[in-house]
């Protein structure tokens, strides 16, 4: 048998479990291909994606304007290094740093490298520009966050689970509770060492926690009158999803420091980047911080078109208009259900919660059910069920996925 010969999707699962470490536990789906709002698994059967690779193919998948921007760059020129310019990444540079508002941006792979990015650079602000004594800067996150799988961003997780027996852990965090002013003020006040606040403006780990209207508005006035850089963590809540361009956009407030990630190539390759104005990004100077595949010719073409297609098919739009009907009508439903409490969210990222403790198995049941009836979605903490479909979505086609969510949790009902 060829490496590569097709495989039936028991072989594939038993392949991974074999050969690959289990750090995850898949839903057992198999997918082979997948287009628009749909995948695909090896059998043949057709789902819709109410996943989108956790909010990265916002654009949904293989979108041929970003594929055949990868495609057309990778027959030209794939990697140089930053030892060398590059025709791409200069114009790529512009692009979004004018698309979002900020003076310059930094180019990076994942998320969590452009989360330890924002950190570096801020703790490098802090003491450049802020004055903080040397090795004394500190910066405040929030409970419950989720910024990826580093050693230094899971120092400050408060998930036993991403955490125990990574350490030793990195020091300088401050952890206060989310949505929350009171207890950011009282980190804020006193404290002279202070160089940020990380936060995530919806809480997606978490299980799409959407904090109370006007907590961003409000802790970003208080990061300005202690002269705290907010630090904005939108990997996941960024690039449309919450049917706003950034989730900050509802309550317009500007960040210091913006992170993205996923969707910023609409997941066709992974491109993160950390932007700022240039009082706060001037700090990093040559060999301060770099990656040998950051700002790559690829990353910077997919880029661009990911962000054009955002724009031209309006799907901030979109995702708010059907984010809206997806909420009522699926509420309308919960209503006179037993097995589901609430529907939570904004745009299309949202989620149910389910009426069993975290420890019950009923969320992934109805996973599987789910599945089976041609959707796509994961548990997380074990009763919540995260809804993101790729925002291409058509309303005809919404309405079909609420259908089949309905259909699916009657088979549960007590
Ligand atoms: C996994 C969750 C989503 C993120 C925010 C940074 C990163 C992420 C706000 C890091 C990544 C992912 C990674 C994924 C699970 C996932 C996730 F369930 F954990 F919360 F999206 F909902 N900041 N989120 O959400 O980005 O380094 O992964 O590119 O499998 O760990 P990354």
């Amino acid at each position: 048998m060829a490496v590569l010969d097709q495989l039936t999707s028991q072989q594939a699962i038993d392949l991974e479990n074999k050969y690959g470490a289990h750090n995850y536990h898949p839903l057992p789906v198999v997918l082979s291909r997948g287009e628009g709002v749909y995948v695909w698994d090896v059998e043949g059967k057709q789902y819709y994606d109410f996943l989108s690779a956790y909010s990265a193919v916002n654009q949904g998948h293989c979108h041929p304007k970003i594929v055949n921007a990868m495609t057309t760059q990778a027959q030209t020129l794939s990697l140089t290094s930053r030892a060398f310019y590059n025709d791409m990444l200069g114009k790529y540079e512009k692009f979004a740093s004018e698309y979002f508002h900020f003076d310059k941006l930094l180019p990076m792979n994942t998320g969590a490298e452009a989360v330890e990015t924002a950190l570096k650079l801020c703790r490098k602000w802090a003491y450049e520009v802020k004055g903080i004594d040397e090795n004394k800067a500190e910066i405040i996150v929030c409970e419950n966050n989720f910024h990826g799988r580093t050693t230094t961003i899971i120092s400050f997780s408060n998930d036993p689970v991403a955490r125990k027996n990574f350490g030793p852990y990195t020091d300088g965090f401050i952890k206060i509770e989310y949505d929350n002013l009171q207890a950011l003020e009282s980190a804020l006040e006193n404290n002279p060492n202070v160089g940020g606040f990380l936060v995530e403006p919806i809480q997606g780990e978490a299980g799409v926690y959407v904090p109370s209207e006007g907590y961003l508005t409000k802790a970003k006035a208080l990061c300005e009158k202690h002269n705290v850089l907010f630090i904005a963590d939108e990997v996941q809540t960024g690039i449309a999803r919450t049917g706003k361009l950034l989730a900050v956009d509802h309550e317009n407030v500007k960040p210091d420091i913006l992170i993205l990630g996923k969707a910023l190539s609409g997941g066709a390759y992974p491109v993160s980047a950390v932007l700022a104005n240039d009082s706060i990004m001037n700090v990093i100077r040559p060999g301060n911080h770099g990656s040998t595949f950051g700002g790559n010719p690829i990353a910077a073409a997919v880029a661009v078109a990911a962000l054009e297609v955002v724009r031209d098919e309006n799907l901030a739009e979109n995702a708010y208009q059907l984010g809206v009907l997806f909420r009522s009508e699926l509420s309308k439903y919960i209503e006179t259900s037993s097995i589901a409490n609430l529907v939570r969210g904004k745009g299309l990222l949202n989620a149910i919660v389910i009426n069993d403790d975290e420890e019950s198995d009923t969320a992934w049941n109805i996973c599987i059910a789910l599945r089976d009836n041609g959707l796509l979605a994961k548990p997380t903490h074990g009763n919540i069920i995260r809804f993101a479909p790729p925002l291409v979505m058509t309303e005809e086609q919404l309405l079909d996925c609420v259908s089949i969510i309905i259909k699916t949790l009657k088979q549960f009902e007590a």
